[in-house]
């Protein structure tokens, strides 16, 4: 069976840029999110989030008449469920998006229809999604109770896509097809198949939710190990980017780059995850979100040592007269990207405790965020003139072109290792 309409649950990063993606192919695409305003913005044929290139997509396949936004689910052939899992308080998993967004399509379905739960999810999220539909609808059968004879097919297919390049890895990237029984991976493969260039490779639902879980926990460890490195060295005074650069020779070795934390929604969100499932066997794994989650605090030790030292070379000011600088504010280089960033978390705790001036240098966006009511926005240029002590935090592209003279004698924190005088 074709697909001639496909909805998809949740327009945010990665579902608008999917639905774009289908309806580029000219598949007639039904957009469902809560919020009236995005799904106004993407009717109008703009969009609510930034990504390269999206705007474009959305903006043709909505003029072409292939994307439409609404509110209210609508009877298609395949839904993708592509909402928020965040974490409650004692990071379990907090499954109520997937839940209302499955109860909101389950009055729509039929016979025939496939649904895909994208979300990252814990093990074992996408039976309950498929015990919520069949609860919801008594009178259609589903695979965890009619197997292969099921009127309904449902699959998990997590999404991979590296934000800042969704729309190449959409397309590229292999996609794992986690299907409750090998009808409903077939199904699924047909649906990606549609705009997938890279392979689709089958496995069950299970094995497909811990697959997502495991790539972005593996990170995370990675990542942990190379934060932990740094603050040794720094007790040792050994540059830990000229070590990680010198042991990455070994042919075995590939360390990845410390910083001041870990942010995003996926990566300091995911691993928790399997913590909070495997019960006391998730050691190393909890211990790296720990350690991640430990580098702001430690950055922000580094800053007063520094605000510390100003003053004992300048005996004449005291700390209100001290300004800091700090540069960069996403959770990752050359984006916009806010959310769950550690840089935004040290500023904010900075500005807080700070008894003068902090400035911020942030090139990617025009306004500060109001969780910031006391720090100001400003140039490169400025932040040079005006700071005290520069505390640098986002590898953006244009902070790596600062020339070395500007950066002689000041007084640096350096998170990323890029003003190394
Ligand atoms: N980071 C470091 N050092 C590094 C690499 C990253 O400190 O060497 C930090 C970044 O600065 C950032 C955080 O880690 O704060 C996460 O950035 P990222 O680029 O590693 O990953 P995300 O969160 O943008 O996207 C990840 C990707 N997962 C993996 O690479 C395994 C992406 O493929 C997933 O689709 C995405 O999570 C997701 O949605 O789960």
């Amino acid at each position: 069976m074709g697909f001639s309409t496909i909805s998809v649950i949740g327009l945010g990063y990665i579902g608008l840029p999917t639905a774009a993606v289908f309806a580029a192919r000219k598949l007639k695409v039904i957009g469902i999110d809560v919020n009236q305003k995005a799904v106004d913005t993407i009717n109008g044929g703009q969009i609510h989030i930034v990504e390269p290139d999206l705007d474009i997509v959305v903006h043709a396949a909505v003029t072409e008449g292939y994307l439409r936004a609404s509110t209210r689910p609508e009877p298609a052939d395949a839904f993708l469920i592509a909402v928020p899992t965040p974490f409650k308080d004692g990071h379990a998993p907090d499954l109520s998006y997937i839940e209302s967004a499955s109860k909101s399509i389950a009055p729509v379905l039929k016979k025939g229809d496939l649904v895909i739960l994208e979300s990252t999810s814990p093990v074992g999220a996408t039976e309950k999604m498929a015990s919520w539909l069949a609860e919801a609808r008594p009178d259609l059968t589903f695979p965890q109770t009619h197997g292969e004879a099921s009127d309904v097919r449902v699959a998990h297919c997590p999404e991979r896509v590296l934000p800042g390049h969704v729309l190449r890895e959409l397309v590229q990237n292999d996609r794992v097809i986690g299907g409750m029984t090998p009808k409903c991976s077939d199904a699924a493969t047909r649906l990606y198949k549609l705009f997938v260039e890279g392979e689709c490779i089958i496995t069950n639902a299970r094995t497909a939710e811990m697959c997502k879980l495991t790539e972005n926990s593996f990170r995370d460890v990675n990542i942990a190990f190379a934060n932990e490195l740094s603050m040794i060295c720094d007790k040792f005074d050994v540059d830990v980017w000229e070590l990680i650069k010198l042991a990455n020779r070994h042919p075995r070795v590939n360390i990845l780059q410390p910083g001041p934390g870990v942010g995003g929604h996926c990566i300091a969100v995911d691993p928790w995850f399997i913590v909070s499932q495997a019960d006391g066997q998730a050691k190393l794994i909890k211990t790296a979100r720990e350690v991640n989650d430990s580098k702001p605090s430690w950055v922000i030790e580094k800053v007063d040592a520094a605000v510390a030292d100003h003053l004992s070379s300048h005996p004449e000011k005291s700390e209100k007269d001290i300004v800091i600088a700090c540069f960069g504010l996403a959770f990752k280089p050359d984006i916009d990207d806010l959310r769950e960033s550690p840089s935004l978390e040290i500023t904010k705790n900075i500005s807080n405790r700070h008894a003068g001036k902090v400035i911020v240098v942030e090139p990617n966006i025009d306004s500060l965020p109001v969780t910031l009511p006391n720090v100001e926005l400003c140039t490169l240029e400025e932040a040079f003139e005006r700071a005290d002590v520069l505390l640098l935090l986002v590898d953006h592209k244009p902070f790596k072109s600062v020339p070395s003279s500007l950066l002689q004698g000041r007084q640096i924190v350096d998170t990323r290792g890029i003003w190394l005088v």
